[in-house]
């Protein structure tokens, strides 16, 4: 299929280029090093080759989100912010991007999102988890109340938030299992854990404008949504939103493709979610894209469902001419 759209593909800057090392072998990190920093060229000819007619890019992980000292994550958020732009700008018709931000500081990280909205015109914000701040072992999630003025600035702006994966914040269940800790398994747990969060805390009845998105076939939840919402309604320890899980799901949250190249989950994502809400990404360069606009483009699916998920659906989720 031509002229599809991606979502969940990454760059990277000086700063953040060691982030993603300890999760691909070493003879494939150097062709992932030059991946991530390379924009005008083999990014391109890939994108031809697979079909792709435009990018959404976002720096790596868990790049901003790891950084404890608050100001100079603020200022790695800006500094990856504006080479994203610039690099954006040498191809205006093939990339768009999202905002790093520093959710260290909610002020600032709302502050940078308008600033990217407005002066680059970029189409939402990509954040890697949960923040640390001020020590390695703290965990920020954006359920927290400080964070709610953050989600008001976001909601007026009417852009969507990736929540991107990043490494699991309590590592005791992983101990003797490193290979557990990655994009096997820990990255989709801890993601779909802090996805529930969001849900769970009234967010989206505060914000029912608020757009989730979430990539790896929605971190395994779509699988889930019946016996979430049957025994959230049975428990005891009661239920801070007014509505079930798989409500917020078909009015608030995406899904996207990213990684998880398998037509038996698009299928029951569809049956789940409808095709109205998932989009086609690929994970560049943590996934090949002729991997993934191989396998989409002959997945057996419905040729309508295939243009909507394939380029349709981004189309007017962020409001692209093309
Ligand atoms: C990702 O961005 O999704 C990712 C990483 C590191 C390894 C695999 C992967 O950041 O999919
Ligand atoms: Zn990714």
């Amino acid at each position: 299929m031509d002229g599809k759209i991606g979502l969940e593909e990454h760059f990277a800057i000086a700063d953040t280029i060691g982030d993603s090392r300890g999760f691909v072998d070493d003879a494939a990190a150097v062709d992932l090093k030059a991946r991530l920093l390379d924009f005008q060229d083999l990014r391109l000819r890939e994108m031809d080759r697979g079909g792709i007619a435009k990018m959404i890019v976002s720096l790596n992980a868990p790049a901003v989100q790891r950084i404890v000292d608050r100001a100079k994550a603020v200022e790695v958020a800006r500094r990856a912010n504006d080479l994203l732009a610039e690099a954006i700008a040498k191809h205006a018709d093939r990339f768009a991007g999202f905002a790093a931000l520093a959710m260290q500081d909610p002020d600032a990280a709302g502050a940078e999102l308008k600033r990217c909205v407005a002066d680059f015109g970029f189409k939402g914000a990509l954040v890697n988890g949960y923040s640390q701040l001020g020590a390695p072992e703290s965990c920020l999630y954006y359920d927290l109340p400080q964070y709610w003025d953050f989600w008001g600035v976001v909601a007026a702006l009417d852009v969507p938030f990736y929540l991107h994966p990043r490494e699991p914040s309590e590592r005791k269940a992983y101990d003797g299992h490193p290979w557990l800790i990655g994009p096997a398994y820990g990255f989709a747990a801890e993601t779909g854990l802090h996805a529930l969060r969001l849900m769970g805390s009234g967010l989206f009845d505060k914000y029912p404008r608020l757009t989730l998105i979430l990539g790896h076939m929605g971190e395994g939840l779509p699988f889930n949504l019946y016996r979430i919402d049957e025994r959230i309604a049975w428990s005891p320890m009661g239920y801070p939103a007014k509505r079930a899980i798989s409500e917020y799901f078909q009015d608030n949250v995406f899904i996207t493709t990213s990684g998880n190249f398998r037509t038996q989950t698009l299928i029951d994502c569809i049956l789940e979610v409808g095709a109205d809400r998932i989009l086609f990404s690929t994970d560049y360069p943590f996934e090949q894209i002729a991997e993934a606009s191989g396998w989409f483009d002959a997945a057996a699916i419905s040729e309508p469902d295939r243009r909507k998920i394939g380029r349709l659906n981004a189309l007017k989720l962020f409001k692209l001419d093309s």
